[in-house]
């Protein structure tokens, strides 16, 4: 099954299970056939305007729907529109001001519920604190706090008045957090004492003290209080939160903003070490996560419950914890802390409580699940739950199986969602009430999205494995990285011409589904066959006694590459290596089964989750670690080192 050419990456695994949607889903859903596809592939660009005008309060039109002039894109220019306006005021002015937009959960287990009319208000009051602090249209704002609702009232009292703000996942480090204030000349920061994790309070103003020693251009400081930790507080810098807030007046009207104004700024780390500040703006972003928002996850408003398990600080937050959902009108769940705590089923607990009806989660959140074992769902109903989400790596057919049986009831729909920080919103995914599902594939590109496969020479291919491309612009996307114009064109828009290259492989099978591959970087190149980890991670995980896996190419004499798997085990399980070569081998293919299986309970990641390769390569090939401070938890590797030093290869 492998491709003649071996330029490109093979396609090995075959899938045949296929889900269509369920009759009663399908009878209530936005969407049962193919209207939307077939009204976007006539004119993509008439498409989202109607979009953008059905979503979304403008105070002004636009005059032309897009400017494209490669790499660069405007949306809806001239048109003017307040993205708070759209996420609060008029549901409040529409008469929905008393209902819910967070049930917020504290990990431990404290709980707040605020209404869109209560999240009107608080924004309009930070906003009029931010204006006291100096901040005017067109200022960076820096965020770094817990998952707690002022991350939301931060980030929308910055869309309110025009600030772009620039969120930091509140687990970086005081160095991550001061590079990224620099990089953006931030005049403000937003943070709190502490957050809970793990039942533990931990300190974000210590960090943020220390990163602010080498912030020049920060002017304030304004604290939330959460932990209830101690902390010092600078004299005319640092101000609390709730004392600004006391009498601060709540009148503050929402400026009607440029379409393409700058609405927030995110920091991706790329393969060099600089973090790339990845810029989105106002009215291209907003139409494009409102109309995701509502689509795939088949919202409706008034009965749905949605929960995004993701923290604010990721791209996800942004999109679909602030402003998708909320541009929606939507009633969500905010969890501040772990899925462990107080224990294994807390998310189900959570999902119980308040009803959950459509749950977004990612693939590392579900295959920890499998290793915590079926008991803990059990425990809980879950009947509530209509649809399931995955999002921010491939989800192995074995795990998607696993999540519908096990949280969906075998029942709910599951939809796989590939998009980037980078593309702001989602752009490959099935729409439930209308795509034939097949485990661990994100289907077909959204109506409006314009996806390829492509070889190594860019030519489109129809069948097979190469590389994911984006033929037409669409409005959530980057507008460039904020101060490298040329890193913006190298980066997206040079290996294939005329296309934007997202990093990732992808193959097409016989009915036209779209599978992501992973991370080109990752490819292996085994004998001249270029084999995807995904594909074998897959084949790993579909044996009943693996939860999690992770394969690398490691430099090998004979065959250029050889793969090392490393592989988390179910709760309870054993299994013989050469068992589980076997099975890769019967699965997809004898050039695909692992040289070396190490066992391991844990692997590394990224703090959002993604399975970091590149390190385990390093530990494969017995190299002295890289850079490792982005790694969640450090101790995992050095574990698998002194292993991989303790064990001669075999085979
Ligand atoms: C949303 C997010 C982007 C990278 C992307 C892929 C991977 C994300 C999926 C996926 C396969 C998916 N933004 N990725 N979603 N791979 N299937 N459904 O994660 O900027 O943090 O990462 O994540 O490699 O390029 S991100």
């Amino acid at each position: 099954m492998s491709n003649d050419e071996t330029t490109n990456i093979d396609d090995l695994l075959l899938e045949n299970r296929k889900f269509p949607p369920p009759p009663d889903f399908q009878e209530r859903s936005l969407v049962a056939g193919t209207q939307l596809y077939d009204e976007a592939a006539r004119d993509d660009e008439g498409f989202w305007a109607r979009q953008a005008s059905e979503l979304l309060h403008w105070d002004t039109d636009w005059t032309t729907i897009c400017e494209w002039d490669l790499p660069y894109a405007k949306w809806f220019v001239g048109g003017r529109l307040n993205v708070a306006y759209n996420c609060l005021d008029r549901h409040v002015e529409d008469g929905r001001g008393d209902k819910v937009a967070i049930h917020w959960e504290g990990e431990p287990g404290d709980t707040r519920t605020i209404t869109y009319g209560d999240l009107l208000v608080e924004v309009k009051k930070f906003a009029n604190v931010l204006k006291s602090l100096g901040v005017q249209t067109g200022d960076r704002v820096n965020i770094y706090l817990p998952m707690v609702p002022e991350a939301a009232v931060a980030m929308l009292a910055c869309a309110r008045i025009g600030a772009a703000h620039s969120v930091v996942f509140g687990g970086f480090s005081s160095q991550a957090l001061a590079d990224r204030i620099n990089d953006a000349e931030a005049k403000v920061l937003i943070t709190a004492d502490g957050g809970y994790r793990r039942g533990e309070v931990f300190p974000l103003k210590g960090a943020a003290d220390e990163a602010l020693a080498n912030t020049p251009s920060i002017e304030h400081v304004v604290v939330v209080k959460r932990g209830g930790n101690d902390v010092e507080m600078k004299v005319g810098r640092d101000h609390w939160y709730h004392d600004l807030m006391a009498d601060v007046s709540d009148d503050c009207p929402a400026e009607p903003m440029d379409s393409e104004q700058l609405l927030f700024l995110l920091y991706t780390s790329g393969t060099t070490g600089k973090p790339k500040g990845i810029m989105h703006t106002t009215g291209g972003y907003l139409t494009h996560v409102a109309y995701t928002h509502k689509y795939v996850f088949d919202l409706h408003p008034d009965t749905d419950v949605y929960w995004c398990t993701a923290d604010v600080g990721w791209i996800t937050g942004h999109s679909y914890i602030v402003y998708g959902p909320m541009a929606n009108g939507a009633t969500q769940v905010m969890y501040e802390g772990v899925p462990n705590f107080p224990g294994n089923d807390r998310f189900w607990s959570i999902v119980e409580k308040y009803k959950v009806t459509i749950f977004y989660t990612a693939p590392t959140a579900i295959r920890t699940f499998m290793k915590w074992g079926i008991e803990e769902p059990a425990k809980h109903d879950l009947s509530s739950l209509r649809l399931l989400g995955s999002v921010g790596e491939p989800i192995n057919p074995e795990a998607w199986m696993w999540y519908r049986d096990n949280i969906g009831a075998g029942t709910c729909p599951v939809v796989d969602t590939w998009w980037q920080t980078e593309t702001g919103g989602i752009m490959i995914s099935p729409l439930p009430g209308a795509t034939t599902l097949k485990p661990g594939s994100a289907t077909f590109a959204l109506p409006g999205v314009s996806a390829e496969v492509v070889d190594d020479g860019g030519q489109r291919i129809d069948h097979g494995g190469g590389y994911l491309t984006l033929t037409r612009p669409w409005p959530g996307m980057l507008r460039g990285i904020w101060g490298d114009g040329e890193r913006y064109r190298e980066t997206y828009w040079s290996r294939f011409s005329d296309r934007y290259f997202a990093g990732d492989g992808a193959k097409l099978d016989a009915d036209g589904y779209l599978w992501l591959l992973g991370r080109v970087d990752d490819v292996m190149n085994v004998s001249g066959h270029r084999i995807s980890t995904t594909e074998v991670e897959s084949a790993l995980v579909s044996h009943p006694s693996v939860a999690e896996a992770a394969v690398v190419g490691a430099n090998d004499p004979t065959t250029g590459q050889a793969i090392i798997a490393y592989v988390t085990l179910r709760g309870g399980s054993q299994v013989d290596e050469g068992d589980l070569r076997n099975h890769v081998a019967k699965e997809i293919g004898a050039i695909a089964k692992p040289k070396t299986i190490y066992f391991t309970p844990d692997l590394p990641k990224t703090r959002s989750g993604k399975i970091m390769r590149r390190l385990l390569r390093d530990v494969a090939e017995g190299r002295n670690l890289g850079d490792t401070t982005t790694l969640a938890d450090a101790s995992v590797v050095d574990e698998l080192q002194r292993r991989a030093a303790d064990s001669p290869s075999e085979d």
